[in-house]
Formats: C-alpha cells, structure tokens, sequence
C-alpha cells in the first residue's frame, strides 16, 4: 500500500469514531476468518454467491417498486459490476453509527434494513444484509450512489474503507453501482466466474420478478463479449414454458394462479405436458427451496385432494376406485411455486426448506379457491389432466406388479451375468470400468484391445429403450436394459443401491457420430431417471474416441479428436501426412482402441456430472426430443473433461 494511501485507512476514522468502528472492524474479521458461515463455501458455488448477494439488493429495490433494470457485467480480471436504477443507497449520516449510512451498508454485518431509517421494507424483506459480507471478502469493492442530483463514491480494501464517501460529479440519474474483485487469498479454489451459472440465476431472477429487465454481459474478452438481458412479463408463466421445453403439453395455457394474504403472497404456475417426469420447481421470497417446504407440500397436497374431488364428482373415478396417489397427479406436471412472506423461517442453514406452516395453508386455499373454479370452468383442460394422471395410476399398478415378478426372479438371476458381458478378474470397484459398448463389432475390438485386470466390457445392440418415452413398468424386465442392470449389479428406481457397484467408472463408449450421440443419451436418460445417484456421486463417463489419425509413414502417428487439432499435427508433421478420418469405433484395431480411447495413461474421458438434478430434469426432455442442437448444448454444458489425473 502507499504511504499516501495509508494516510486514508481507519487510523484517524477509529480515533473519530470509537466504538462502532470497532465493532465494524471485528466484523469484518468474523466473516474474514469463517467466510463458509457466511456464504456456505470459498469454492466455485461461494464465489458466484457474492454476486447473488449483490443482485438480491437491487431486486429487493425493484420489488420496493423503484427499480426496473438491472446490469451485471463481469469485467476483465473477473472483477463483477452490478447496476440497479432504484433510489440509490442512502447517503445521509446515520447517526447511531457516525457514519454515512452507504458506508454502514457495506462495513456493518447484518446491516440493511436496520439502518434504513425505516423506509426499507418490502415483500422479500430478508435482504440487503449481504453487502458487508462481500466487501470483507473481496480483495477491493468500490460503491458509486447516484441520489440527490450526484454521483458519491467511496472505495474499500478488504472490507475497510479506504477513502471517506466523496462526491465525483452530477447526475441527473438515481442508482447504485457496486464493483468488486473477490480476494484470491479467500477464494482458493478459483476467482474466475462461469458465465452459464450466473445466466442461470439471472434468468431465474428475471421470471421470479414480472416485469423487471436484467442484463447480463461477460466482457472479459474482447473478441467473445457475451450479453443478454432477460424480461418475462408473464414471470413464472414463462418459467413454466421454459421448463417445459421440449415436451408436448396437454392443454394450451399455463394456469397461473395467485393468492395473497396478509403480507403475504403465494402464486402458482402449472402445465402437464404427455411426458412421465415431473418437474416442480419451489422458491421462498426468490431462493429456489431445494428440499420444498410447506409451500411445496402444501400444494402437493391440495393438487391431489383438488384431483381426486373432481374425479369423482364427475364421475372420472366411480364409487370404489382406488383414489390417485400424489405422484399420480403429478405425473407430466411442470410447476412453479413462488411464495413471498416476512420472517421467512428456513429448517437449514443453506435455506433449503421452508418451514413457515402458516404458507402451507395460503397455498392450500389458492389451489382450493383458484384451481377448483379453473377445472369448473375448463372442463376440456380437467379431462386431460385427470385422464393422465388416471393412466398414472393404472401404470403404477402395472408397474408394482412388474417389480414383484422381477424381484421372485431375482434370486434365480441374481449371480449369473449377462451373456454379453466380458468381466474383469479385479473386484474391487475402486479400480474397475465397465465400457458400456454399442454393437458386436466394436465390442470385440474393445474386448481385444482392454486390459482384461479391470476393464470389463458389455456390449449393447439393436434398439435401446428411450425410457422418457416410456412409463416405469416398461423398464422393468426390458430385455435392453436389464444386462446394464444387472452388470453394474445396484437395482435402479426405488430399489437402486449404489454401495452394491460393481465398477467404479461405468464409460459409455459410442461412435463420434448422431447415432453414438443418440446411444450415449439413451443410456445417460436411463441412468439419470432409475439411477440417479450413479451420475450425482461420479461415476458415470463417456469416452472420448479419435475422430482422425494423422500419419507420417509408420513412425510419425497421431491422434486428433478435433478439426484444430488434425490441422496442428498436419503443421508439425510438415504436411505431407496421410489423414484417415474414423467414422467409427469398429474401423479401429484393438491396439488403436487401447492407445487413444481406453489406456488410462493417455486417454481423454467425459464426466458426466448433475450440478443441479433439477434443472438436469428439465433438460433431459430437450436432450430426449427431435432437435440435435439442443442436445449437443446439454452435453457441453453438463459434462467436464475429466483431467488424466482425474481418471
Ligand atoms: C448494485 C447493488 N445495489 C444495492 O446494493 C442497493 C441497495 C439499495 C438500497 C436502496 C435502494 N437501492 C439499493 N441498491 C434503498 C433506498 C432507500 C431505502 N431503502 C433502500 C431510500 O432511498 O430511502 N438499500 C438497501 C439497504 C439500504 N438501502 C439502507 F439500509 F441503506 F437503507
């Protein structure tokens, strides 16, 4: 630091102001010394938490009504800038404190409301609070209010103010713009910011709060500048449309309903679509609930009790019908539920439940008030859905009698292996892989080409079982399937038991083209919807095979599994090269299969890794439909090149 910068730093301030600078100080150290306490982790998640905690202040603006546009940039050095056009922090001296109540905001934990003088409350109400905790955890923050006909700035280092709150010019503007660069000596892991993650919370954002805009800009290269600006004015309406993309819906609208009470409000978007997934998403005051809450239950609950009356009221469902059970209902429903309340009460740290029963009953009375009358008055739209979740219910019935024939199977199975599997001699999952292959012909090189000590391969043929087409009693028994079931040795759907493995890595290896494509997305679709553990803890990778083999005479190969990396070895070879381009894993001898697509030493894999099972469910429709591009998008954006060291 320079020495005229330092003149600047607390010293004189502490001496001015005593206590409270004090009680700022040792703040600031508290959230310094435990930041996971503050913002759950220092990894990638807690990194993209600061900015949501910025955001959260300008969206609690708009909600107040004083706010319609928000901008995040992320700027060169991944350093983050977050605009609102609200009123502008206030910049008046609070005087319990002794300091401008903009610098409290930023230096005082839990500030916020508090020290609002009163005028800050609004539905979300449970914000503005984090400012202080991304200051104290960011190497520099610097914050420029537009108010009053002028634009006051004022600079932090590691949460401490570094110059006094100073006017830098007029305006004729009001807002707030919060810049900052995360401290790298906090966040270890890794200071660089992932695009796709905040586009998915500002899009979320955007359909949670009708109406407001918010743009979001990646320009920390200037030959790649990235930028959107996300506005639904139907919100969670829109929400339901996205979530549901790719899938045929069952009625026209979405039902959107709302219901307010007291100072609170609870709002629902639905669609049933012919899919068999369900898809419900739930928020509390703009945090998605992972673990649901009351606001969930509430309308599972009220969703199956409004079904079954109408059911049997006109005459769907006769007098000694079984009634439907709650996944009956939901069977091809997208939903969103979105509740706005005071005092938010959350069973866990991470503010994944909500418990607050008060919501489960203002849920309740909208699905009662609001969905009864909408089935009354739409009676085309109540049949669709009840004669869905109908077919559910016989489905399930089917299904339980599928389970049971193949659990009495089971003990006459359950030690002899699939024909077409070739085992390895190690048992230890620690060590072993199973290559799910596709075809006869490439197995046999694969079974050629491994290392038969832990390499174990199954081969598939013939047409797999697209399971998102196809209810659950149509997966038990299917003869496709049931060799990958019984191979990998864990049961699947309710049963699935992931501590039975019988190999570590289970690698899908398919040919570089649209039909591997369509293969390998069977088989994840399959995994994800009746083994979901298996993808959430790591196992499941898709192997990476050449696309060319770049040759100088019989010395000088080299495999290139890109367009740029064929035209690198044709450079360095000096030209003159024999190129071969494989169109599939069967033009490959054994030896070649071994050295580019299956030596753990040199090969190149795919894990398939669910950040977020949720919004992995949405997409796997999109994967499963008609469109490639789609389905090209999903496997870039959920699968990470494994490193060497990783595999
Ligand atoms: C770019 C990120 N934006 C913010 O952090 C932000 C906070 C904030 C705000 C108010 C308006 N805009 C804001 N943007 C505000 C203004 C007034 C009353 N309440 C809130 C007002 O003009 O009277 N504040 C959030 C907390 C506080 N202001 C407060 F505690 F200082 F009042």
């Amino acid at each position: 630091m320079s020495i005229e910068e330092e003149k600047l730093v607390p010293d004189v301030v502490e001496e001015e102001y005593g206590d409270s600078q004090i009680q700022v100080l040792e703040g600031l150290e508290a959230v310094r010394k435990r930041p996971g306490m503050y913002i759950g982790s220092t990894g990638p998640r807690g990194l993209h938490h600061l900015v949501y905690e910025i955001v959260d202040n300008s969206v609690d603006e708009a909600l107040a009504g004083f706010c319609d546009h928000i901008e995040v940039e992320i700027l060169p050095g991944d350093v983050i800038g977050v605009r609102d056009n609200g009123r502008g922090i206030p910049v008046g001296m609070n005087e319990k404190m002794g300091l401008p109540t903009v610098t409290v905001v930023l230096t005082v934990l839990h500030a916020g409301g508090k020290f609002g003088g009163g005028g800050y409350k609004v539905a979300g109400g449970l914000h503005g609070v984090g400012s202080s905790v991304v200051n104290a955890l960011s190497d520099w923050l610097e914050v420029e209010v537009s108010r009053d006909g002028e634009i006051h700035h004022q600079r932090f280092e590691k949460g401490k103010a570094v110059t006094e709150l100073t006017v830098i010019g007029k305006t004729d503007q009001t807002g707030t713009y919060v810049k900052f660069k995360p401290d790298a000596s906090i966040f270890t892991d890794t200071t660089e910011f992932e695009y796709e993650t905040l586009e998915k919370r500002m899009r979320e954002q955007a359909f949670l709060n009708a109406g407001l805009r918010i743009t979001l800009s990646d320009l920390r290269d200037e030959d790649d500048i990235k930028t959107e600006t996300f506005c639904y004015e139907g919100g969670i309406s829109e929400f339901v449309t996205y979530n549901s993309r790719g899938k045929n819906p069952l009625h026209d609208d979405v039902i959107h309903i709302s219901l307010a009470s007291g100072s609170s409000i609870a709002e629902v978007a639905l669609q049933y679509s012919d899919s068999y997934s369900e898809n419900i998403l739930s928020f509390a005051n703009n945090m998605l609930t992972v673990d649901g809450g009351t606001h969930e239950q509430g309308f599972k609950d009220a969703l199956q009790r409004v079904l079954n009356d109408y059911a049997f009221k006109f005459g769907l469902l006769k007098e000694g019908n079984a009634k439907l059970k709650g996944e009956d209902t939901r069977e091809g429903l997208t939903a969103i539920i979105s509740v706005k309340l005071e005092d938010a009460q959350f069973e866990s740290q991470t503010k994944a439940k909500l418990g607050n029963t008060a919501i489960r009953t203002l849920v309740s009375r909208l699905i009662k008030e609001k969905l009864v009358p909408y089935l009354e008055e739409n009676p085309v739209v109540a049949k669709a859905i009840l004669n869905k979740a109908i077919g559910a219910a016989s489905a399930r019935e089917a299904a339980q009698k599928a389970r049971e024939r193949e659990r009495s199977k089971k003990g006459l199975l359950s030690t002899r292996m699939p024909e077409k599997l070739a085992d390895c001699i190690l048992k230890d999952p620690e060590r072993t892989e199973l290559y799910i292959v596709e075809g006869d012909s490439a197995g046999g090189s694969a079974i050629s080409g491994r290392d038969s000590n832990f390499q174990a391969i199954l081969s598939l043929w013939g047409k797999m079982l697209n399971v998102e087409k196809a209810r659950a009693d149509k997966v038990y028994g299917n003869d496709k399937l049931n060799p990958v079931i019984v191979a990998l040795g864990c049961g699947l759907g309710d049963d699935f038991d992931l501590s039975k493995l019988r190999y570590g890595k289970v690698i899908i290896m398919a040919d570089a083209d649209v039909d591997g494509a369509h293969i390998s997305t069977l088989l994840m679709t399959f995994f994800f919807r009746y083994m979901k553990p298996l993808i959430e803890e790591g196992h499941v990778y898709i192997a990476q095979p050449p696309l060319f083999k770049v040759a100088k005479g019989e010395k000088n190969v080299r495999y290139a599994y890109s367009d740029a990396e064929r035209d690198k070895y044709i450079e360095e070879l000096g030209g003159n090269v024999s190129i071969q381009r494989y169109k599939g894993l069967g033009e490959m001898d054994p030896e070649q299969l071994w050295e580019t697509t299956m030596d753990p030493a040199v090969r190149s894999m795919i894990k398939v890794t669910i950040e977020d099972a949720q919004a992995a469910d949405a997409t796997i429709s999109v994967l499963m439909g008609d469109q490639v591009e789609p389905r090209r998008l999903f496997i870039e954006q959920n699968a990470k090149y494994a490193t060497n060291l990783d595999i």
